[in-house]
């Protein structure tokens, strides 16, 4: 198994993108196109579950790190997730310290955290078992996602928490609880986020952000974001057709 942990830490740009369907040839046609992570989003997507997700990553391993949110912080949504295999997991609306903490003890073996054990995908249904016993912790990503005023005033406190291996920012949420929702452009929403970024530079937790498009991944890139998740399978295949009619209009 890859380890996604280190590769966050080598601070190298990882460009990713959002699966919200529950299709492995989607997925397998855009890591063709050469995204190197996926975003499983079972947070928001009614087509996926534990076992779509299971297969779309069984296609898309090991070339490709994947990364599962799961809908809540509930202990039950973090052991399942983690025993599919993903290479991390992003947890969805991390405000406090004291959350922070209980995903670590639900996604982290003991002595860092108390996740259950079970036989799953991820330990190869029992034939390296005590292997991936012995490395979960090492390689697999624990990833907090800040999308409230709430977790950004607390951000200091939820980087504190050992087993909080990186952040991730979901702008969209972010903007709502600003009072902004949806204008990712705002002045006001651009310096909340470097507050969070400069945190994270301060105590070297490795940052991630979702982009709705390139050009807002080009930014981020450039201010030093390195886990990126731009666009998605269901954008990617509206700008695909979009793109080929329009030409074809245009010639008309
Ligand atoms: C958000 O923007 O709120 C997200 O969760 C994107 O990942
Ligand atoms: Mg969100």
């Amino acid at each position: 198994m890859r380890n996604l942990r280190r590769r966050l830490e080598s601070r190298e740009v990882l460009l990713g993108t959002l699966i919200t369907w529950d299709s492995p040839e989607v997925a397998l046609t855009l890591q063709k196109a050469g995204f190197s992570w996926f975003f499983l989003d079972l947070e928001h997507s009614a087509l996926l579950d534990l076992k779509s997700a299971q297969r779309i990553m069984e296609v898309l391993q090991p070339a490709s790190y994947v990364v599962i949110r799961v809908p809540d912080d509930s202990e039950t949504w973090i052991k399942h997730a983690l025993d599919t295999g993903c290479n991390g997991i992003i947890v969805p609306h991390v405000s406090t310290a004291q959350q922070a903490q209980s995903v670590v003890e639900r996604a982290k073996y003991p002595p860092l955290g108390k996740r259950s054990i079970g036989i799953a995908r991820a330990h190869g249904y029992g034939t390296h078992f005590a292997k991936y016993l012995q490395e979960a912790n090492d390689r697999v990503a624990v990833i907090a996602q800040i999308e409230d005023t709430e977790g950004v005033n607390n951000i200091h406190d939820i980087l504190d928490v050992r087993g909080i291996d990186a952040v991730f920012i979901g702008p969209y949420d972010l903007s709502g609880t600003m009072g902004i929702l949806g204008d990712l452009a705002h002045p006001l929403l651009t310096e909340v986020i470097g507050r969070v970024r400069t945190a994270c530079e301060e105590r070297k937790v490795p940052l991630g952000i979702f982009c709705p498009n390139a050009a807002a991944a080009r930014k981020e890139i450039d201010r030093g974001v390195m886990l990126i998740a731009v666009g998605s399978d269901a954008g990617y295949t509206f700008a695909g057709g979009a793109a080929a009619l329009s030409e074809l209009h245009h010639r008309d």
